[in-house]
This record gives structure tokens, sequence and C-alpha cells, in this order.
């Protein structure tokens, strides 16, 4: 699906306190500032318009608005996030939502999702029940997408000690073609519905690059895995590579740090 805008907020000035099992050391915010500029420069070169969320001291995790919300051509789920420390940042998404999408539903307690949990290919939205993700919250999920017409498979992704959320190591690039890393791998077997064509396999050194994204006519990757460079290059896939070494230290992935539309 082509994309036209991204919500996007910069990291804030508590972004160091936020949740992380990286244990790479605190992120220099001037840098994730530095960072975040340059992604969003990739956004808009990749040909969306931003919305620019302000920074939100009170939420350290708010810059990763991906896991607020769920969007699609046909409407939009605001989430119910897994971390309680992550909760209200759903308040000013929702707010910018209501703009722009007359169809918006929600999760609700007890459910829980992180929208990293949520991996859509062309129209089938796969789940992945997570530390973040219940089993009440992708069951909300999945009837709120056969309602906008769309369909869902959950998959338990909780035996996968690496996997912070589904899309740390599953992305759809289009056209049939994944990008997996081996622990995520396994999702796609048991997945009816979803377009199966190659699955490119992202080697365990460069686990942290499986998650990239597709954004209308390249593939944002983060740079400094030149394994995985060569092998979408290899495939005829055009890359913006994005250093992003200040979100890695808090657990972040380049998906994360927009919701596009
Ligand atoms: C968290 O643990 O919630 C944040 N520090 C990182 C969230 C990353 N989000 C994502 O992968 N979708």
């Amino acid at each position: 699906m082509r994309f036209t805008h991204a919500i996007v907020r910069p990291p804030a000035p508590t972004f160091a306190a936020g949740l992380t099992a990286a244990d790479l050391g605190p992120p220099n915010l001037a840098l994730a500032l530095e960072q975040h500029r340059r992604y969003c420069g990739a956004l808009e070169q990749a040909g969306l318009e931003l919305r620019h969320l302000e920074q939100d001291a009170r939420h350290p995790d708010s810059t990763f608005v991906e896991d607020t919300a769920v969007l699609t051509a046909r409407g939009a789920v605001v989430t119910r996030p897994g971390a309680p420390s992550r909760r209200g940042e759903v308040a000013d998404v929702e707010r910018c939502l209501r703009e722009c999408f007359t169809d918006l539903r929600h999760v609700v307690a007890p459910g829980t999702v992180d929208g990293g949990d949520v991996c859509e290919a062309d129209g089938h939205f796969i789940i992945g029940v997570s530390m973040r993700t219940d089993e009440h919250g992708a069951a909300q999920l999945a009837g709120h997408l056969a309602d906008l017409g769309y369909g869902a498979s959950i998959v338990d992704i909780r035996a996968n000690a690496g996997l912070l959320h589904l899309k740390t190591g599953l992305a759809y690039l289009g056209e049939g073609v994944w990008l997996a890393g081996t622990g995520a791998r396994g999702c796609l077997e048991s997945v009816r519905g979803a377009p199966l064509g190659r699955v490119i396999e992202v080697a365990p050194e460069e686990a942290y690059a499986a998650n990239a994204v597709r954004v209308n006519d390249v593939v944002l990757i983060a740079a400094g895995y030149p394994r995985l460079a060569a092998d979408l290059t290899r495939n005829g896939i055009r890359t913006v590579a994005l250093d992003m070494s200040e979100f890695r230290r808090m657990d972040g992935g380049l998906s994360c740090l927009s919701l596009r539309y």
C-alpha cells in the first residue's frame, strides 16, 4: 500500500528513563534527536507528509509512536499498550488520529496490544501475542480488523526470548517478500491468508536489522548491517540506511518511530 502521511514524535528529554533490556548503556539525547531528524527526512523523501507530535517528557518511550495505534486504509485502532508506563501515550496520538480517521476504535481493558506486534501484509494482519500484547487484546484487535473487512492471524511469540515485539524479528516488504530473523521465521508457517512468496533471512548477528520498514518505493534499514543490505540489493530492493544506535539502546527499531497511513 502507498502511504501519504506519517505521525512522528521526537524523543523526550526523559528518553533515557524509558524501558529497555538492551544493556547498551544510556542513549545520547542530542544524537537521538539528530537520528530522529534524519529518519523524518527519509520519510519525507519517500513521499510522506509528516504530522509532528510534541515531545512528551511524562512518557520516556513516547517517541515509539507505532505501539499506540494500528492504522489501516479503512480505519484506525487505538491500542492499550502492554507496559503500564506507556498507556498515557495514546491520548495525544488519538487526538491526532481523530483529525484524519472517521472510523476510530479502541482496544480496551483487560486487553493489551502494542502496535509493534502487528505486521500487515497486503490487507492481512499478523498479530503477535508477546510480552506486551495479550490474548484479549489480540482477539479484540482481530475483531476490529474483521469489522473493517481485513483478515488477521494470531501467533504466539512468547517462547522467543529475543523478540520484544513481532516486528522485532519480522517485516513485510511487499510483493510477497518477507524479512525474518531466525526466531520469527516460524511464525509465517502457521499463517494463512498472508501472501507468502520469498523469505529473506536475517543472520543472527544482524538480528536487529530485521526491523526494517517499507515506505512506498524504498525499504528503510538500520545502518551497519552489511549482509542484509547486500541481500536486499541483490533482490532488487532499494534501501535507505539510517543510523539507529540511540534508539537501539532503548529497544526501539525503525518501524516503531512512525505511524504510517
Ligand atoms: C519499550 O520497551 O516499550 C520501548 N523502550 C521500545 C519500544 C519499541 N517499539 C517497537 O518495537 N514497536
